[in-house]
């Protein structure tokens, strides 16, 4: 089979075993089973002038190849376009994106260099496939290069509304980019229908003649790969004796109902909306109070932007304010954990948990909803509330879905969900866990990659 070669602003660690997530669990075997490259930034940040060397490192039988940005890079790629624009605008916050012209250009350039440096590493059968929105116009940069390979990209965030992303500057000449690839996937029907409504509102300047990578032999697929998890791997970390142990000293006490969120400290997530509606909650059903405790895991990311630290600030006043206003000399409503948490200890929490409050106010898909989900317990399972704006929401019907912006709804849900019959809540696992594992990491990888190494058709 030919080889398979994985682009990633981030590329992983090989050599971490079951204690990691995200792309090293969701690609780790597909690199190993054909001796692969990874792809990317190695991380460092280096001083303008250095050489930016290309380092190949050997992980099993997998090539970790990377490359240093320089202070300016990091800055106006990495920083300003990709997350003070890109990741804002892709998440509907207009409000919070910066467009800079500088941060545009370095963006491109950066694109640029990762290309010259990828093109010299590949064979003439390899698949290459591109990840998120850091590297969106790679392959159009490839192909410039006379790059013939078969070359896909996944974005793991939203594909806003083409009233949305038309407000980036240049927006033609980003997305048009993408028709350099082969097969472009996206996680959710609604995000690959507001890539075919921007297409079709833009097609006039997107012409052959203007764009030399669109050419009438390469036939770019559109398709929908909603990602998930290793079930049985999380399902395994959740009912080790240490897990068991964890949960006993979660549950002693006098509290009965345990709320849980786990997510990095981004606006995305929708945090502050979700103490908002904890409080809500509190006021409500004021019988709930003193046996209800809500735990927060939100460990901190993208410090240096500002939009980050102001809901840092945010959330600390607001857990304090709940606290303040609700707690008591035996009881603490809101316990807020702003550091990462090892992954064991996460699929414990999970477990011992009553409520999964998954309220993201925009997001790709949400891995957070599914782990919960394959933490429980089948004969007491617990219940996910989950916001409609998650791609996760479009396959687990069976969660309580709800609008994150309407406190009193998100509230009733808790309160729904802590009260729901034990018979109600099997039923509604069970069919979340089928689900789960119908669409779990092997097959949104496998049935990507099979699309990707198909002939062109
Ligand atoms: C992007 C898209 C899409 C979180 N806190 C800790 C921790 N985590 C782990 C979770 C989960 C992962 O990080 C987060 O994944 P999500 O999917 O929830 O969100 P993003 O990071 O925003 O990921 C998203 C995803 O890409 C995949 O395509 O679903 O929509 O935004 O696995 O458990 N892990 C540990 N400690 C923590 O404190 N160990």
């Amino acid at each position: 089979m030919s080889r398979l070669v994985v682009v990633s602003n981030r590329v992983g660690d090989m050599t971490a075993s079951t204690q990691s997530g995200g792309l090293v669990t969701a690609l780790g075997d597909a690199l190993r089973d054909g001796n692969g490259i990874w792809f990317g930034w190695s991380g460092e940040v280096v001083e303008e002038g250095t050489p930016a060397g290309l380092n190949l490192e050997r992980q099993g039988n997998v090539t970790i190849a990377t490359q240093p940005l320089t202070g300016e890079e990091y800055d106006h790629y990495y920083l300003g376009f990709s997350n003070r624009a890109l990741w804002p605008v892709f998440h509907y916050r207009l409000d919070l994106a910066d467009f800079d012209a500088e941060a545009a250009n370095t963006y491109h350039n950066v694109n640029t260099r990762m290309a010259k440096s990828l093109a010299g590493l590949l064979a003439e059968d390899d698949v290459v496939w591109i990840h998120d929105y850091h590297l969106i116009p790679m392959a159009a940069e490839l192909r410039k290069l006379g790059v013939e390979n078969r070359i896909g990209f996944f974005l793991h965030i939203p594909f806003p509304a083409p009233e949305i992303i038309t407000a980036v500057p240049h927006h033609e000449w980003l997305i048009d980019t993408m028709f350099a690839y082969d097969v472009v996937g996206f996680q959710t029907e609604q995000d690959v229908q507001n890539f075919g409504r921007y297409a079709e509102q833009t097609a006039a300047v997107m012409t052959p003649e203007t764009h030399p990578f669109r050419t009438a032999q390469r036939k770019l697929k559109v398709k929908c790969y909603p990602i998930g998890i290793d079930v049985d791997a999380f399902a395994s970390m959740a009912t080790t004796p240490e897990a068991a142990e964890r949960i006993r000293h979660l549950r002693r006490g006098t509290i009965s109902h345990h709320v849980i969120g786990v997510d990095r400290l981004d606006y995305s997530k929708g945090l502050p909306d979700r103490f908002r509606s904890f409080r809500r909650f509190l006021e409500m059903f004021p019988d709930h109070r003193k046996t209800t405790v809500m735990m927060q895991i939100a460990p901190p990311t993208r410090e240096e932007l500002t939009a980050y630290s102001e809901i840092r600030t945010e959330l600390e006043q607001l857990s304090g304010a709940i606290n303040g206003a609700f707690g008591d000399f035996d009881w603490t409503p809101v316990r807020y954990i702003h550091r990462s948490v090892p992954r064991d200890v996460l699929a414990a929490l999970f477990r011992g948990s009553n409520v999964g409050l998954v309220t993201p106010l925009r997001d790709g898909m949400n891995l957070v909803a599914k782990e919960y989900i394959a933490a429980q317990s089948r004969q007491d399972p617990g219940v996910l509330v989950l916001s409609q704006f998650a791609g996760a929401a479009a396959d687990l019907t069976e969660a309580i879905i709800v609008n994150p912006y309407d406190a009193d709804e998100v509230a009733a849900a808790i309160h729904a969900a802590i009260t729901m019959s034990l018979e109600e809540r099997r039923e509604r696992h069970d069919a979340l866990l089928q689900r789960i594992r119908q669409r779990d990491v092997a097959r949104w990888r496998t049935s990507f990659l099979e699309d990707l190494r198909a002939e062109a058709a």
